[in-house]
């Protein structure tokens, strides 16, 4: 799905700011067909649920309405009117005026709806937007829903951040010719110094032409082709490289009887990604990930996309060395995207799927764990949905240089029966969609090598551990032993290349101590030393990426104050203690490239 942008053929308006909003009542049966009866506002972008000072609107379970009125430019007659939604947390459902026009599961990835035929050039009409926030075990992310004595529906669910729902992206009207670019796929290679441009492209709306035009950075064309699948070779070809992004300009046009009836331009960073023995190739130089997981977090906005923030983020990881991060543990906001494509920051880029793992229900409450695959619990239902948010990532995301590989999901139970069978067939099915990539998980700590039954599966190993921190707290002497233990046991039986994709310890900014103290911001420093040194010494590990760039916040449970403090930064993104630690290794690691 191409992402909107305005071009000589397409006009792109933002409908973003603020929107009338409701909780759903039973006493308002179909609240799209009138005017809300509200006296709340929203804010677009944002989570609805740190906006308002009543619980019971943060709390919510089901669905809350949006809604304003929108006018079609007048010079928009004849062009195709769609809407946009990049996300709608986890499920929506538009309608326009008293129709419904789309509905969508799958609260990370966008979609849209043709409303031509609803809508008239010069004219306004209502815009509404339902978007439900319930996890169930048909749903990625799953969840629980139990019903109390009150008939209240509380919402429980596997993933340590908090169930921030509504719309946190983007909402967009934009016009498009009837026959139009549908969609188009490019992938890179370089055969010496010549850069090789595969371009597949789809029309949709009639027949046309199809003309390729590629620029360099300057505007100087440098290669063309002629039809929907063309390869376009450049000569002395500039690479996209990790911390030197340089990018192109492909303009696809449709053409009929010689006139330019549609034009899209998408940027191309000709770069290669290969695994080869223990190590990742980017552009066949060994690559070493610097960086973190991190969150779309932030106060009052909650998973809300805010461009001031990710200005200050990227700045905050140019700072401290970190040349890569992962989408723990969902898609982010296509502006970010764009923004690891132009300032060169290399992306694993995760899907939804977080919390397939029901052995932290026992492992949390000590209570019975029950099966995570079965018929009753995550099963063949949840896998199509996994399939679903698959498919629509890569849709999305396949064009973007800083991806360098796709990690199906994290920390799924895949030391329990059933793991194989449940991930062997998405795995297959992301190979398929992009043969171009590395597939990988991110492997939770009780799945070791040896009980692990999928990490075969993948081209990358990716560990979450917590050595130091959920188990040995305090005892960084035991912790170092069993950590090289453990990794050497995963090289040794895969002689893959292995990336820690999460270590950390929870930190309170401001806490200090001379002793080995969890929570401190020494101890947090000493920690990640700890893990330093046992990374130096493994061959295989080819990344380390600290769980997590900044405090987030959580569900409420004993053990998270104020959300999970295993930030580098603070959630207002001011550093701890580790912060400087880490700038001085990583920038050292950065400098001896
Ligand atoms: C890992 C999860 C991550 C958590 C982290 C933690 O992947 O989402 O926030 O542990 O406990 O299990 O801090």
């Amino acid at each position: 799905m191409l992402k909107p942008k305005a071009s000589a053929t397409r006009e792109l308006i933002s409908i973003d700011g603020l929107w009338r909003f409701a909780v759903d009542t039973a006493s308002t049966p179909e609240p799209w067909s009138s005017t809300l009866d509200t006296p709340l506002e929203a804010a677009v972008p944002a989570s609805y649920n740190d906006l308002f000072t009543d619980s019971a609107i943060r709390d919510h379970v089901g669905w809350v309405w949006y809604q304003r009125s929108v006018r079609v430019p007048r010079g928009w007659s004849g062009e195709r009117v769609i809407v946009r939604v990049d996300a709608a947390t986890h499920e929506g459902a538009v309608y326009v005026n008293d129709s419904r026009v789309a509905h969508h599961v799958g609260g990370y990835l966008p979609f849209e709806a043709d409303i031509t035929e609803l809508v008239a050039a010069g004219e306004e009409f209502r815009l509404t937007i339902g978007v439900n926030n319930e996890l169930t075990f048909e749903t990625i992310p799953p969840g629980i829903i139990e019903v109390d004595a009150s008939g209240a529906k509380k919402q429980s669910y596997f993933h340590d951040f908090y169930n921030y729902a509504g719309l946190a992206r983007s909402v967009w009207l934009w016009s498009r010719p009837l026959v139009h670019i549908d969609d188009v796929t490019v992938t890179t290679q370089r055969d010496g110094s010549t850069g090789v441009v595969d371009v597949a492209s789809t029309l949709i709306g009639g027949d046309a032409d199809v003309r390729l035009t590629l620029r360099d950075a300057s505007g100087a064309v440098v290669g063309s082709g002629e039809g929907p699948a063309a390869v376009i070779r450049v000569s002395d070809a500039v690479l996209w490289q990790p911390g030197a992004a340089y990018l192109y300009d492909l303009t696809i046009e449709a053409v009929v009887d010689g006139a330019v009836v549609d034009e899209y331009t998408l940027a191309v960073g000709i770069r290669t990604v290969e695994v080869s023995g223990a190590q990742i190739l980017i552009n066949g130089e060994p690559f070493y990930f610097t960086g973190f997981g991190k969150h779309e977090d932030s106060a009052v906005r909650g998973k809300g996309h805010d461009n001031a923030y990710l200005v200050h983020d990227f700045q905050l990881m140019d700072w401290i060395g970190a040349n890569s991060f992962r989408t723990s543990h969902y898609p982010y906001a296509e502006e970010v995207m764009d923004f690891a494509d132009r300032h060169g920051i290399v992306v694993i880029d995760e899907t939804p799927a977080v919390g397939l793992n029901l052995g932290i229900i026992g492992g949390i409450t000590g209570g019975p764990t029950p099966k995570t695959w079965s018929p009753e619990t995550l099963n063949d239902t949840t896998r199509e949905a996994h399939a679903q948010v698959i498919r629509e990532l890569v849709a999305r995301d396949k064009n973007h240089p800083s991806v360098v590989m796709w990690s199906v999901t994290n920390e799924p139970a895949s030391n329990e029966e059933g793991a194989r069978e449940y991930f062997e067939p998405l795995v297959t099915l992301t190979r398929e969609l992009d043969p171009s990539r590395p597939v990988t998980f991110v492997n939770v700590m009780m799945a070791v090598a040896g009980t692990d039954l999928i990490a075969d599966l993948f081209d990358v190993i990716c560990l979450n551990r917590y050595y130091g921190w959920y188990v040995m707290p305090g005892d960084l002497v035991a912790a170092e032993a069993a950590l090289e233990t453990e990794l050497r046991a995963w090289e040794q039986l895969y002689g893959k290349p292995m990336i820690m994709t999460e270590y950390g310890a929870d930190t309170i900014a401001g806490l200090h101590s001379i002793h080995d103290q969890p929570w401190t911001e020494e101890y947090q420093v000493k920690m990640l030393e700890m893990f330093h040194r046992v990374h130096d010494r493994i061959p295989a590990m080819v990344g380390e990426q600290v769980w997590n760039f900044a405090d987030f916040q959580t569900s409420s449970g004993f053990f998270r104050v104020d959300g999970n403090k295993k930030g580098v930064f603070t959630r207002d993104r001011k550093p701890k203690a580790a912060a400087h630690a880490l700038r001085a290794r990583w920038t050292a690691i950065g400098s001896a490239k």
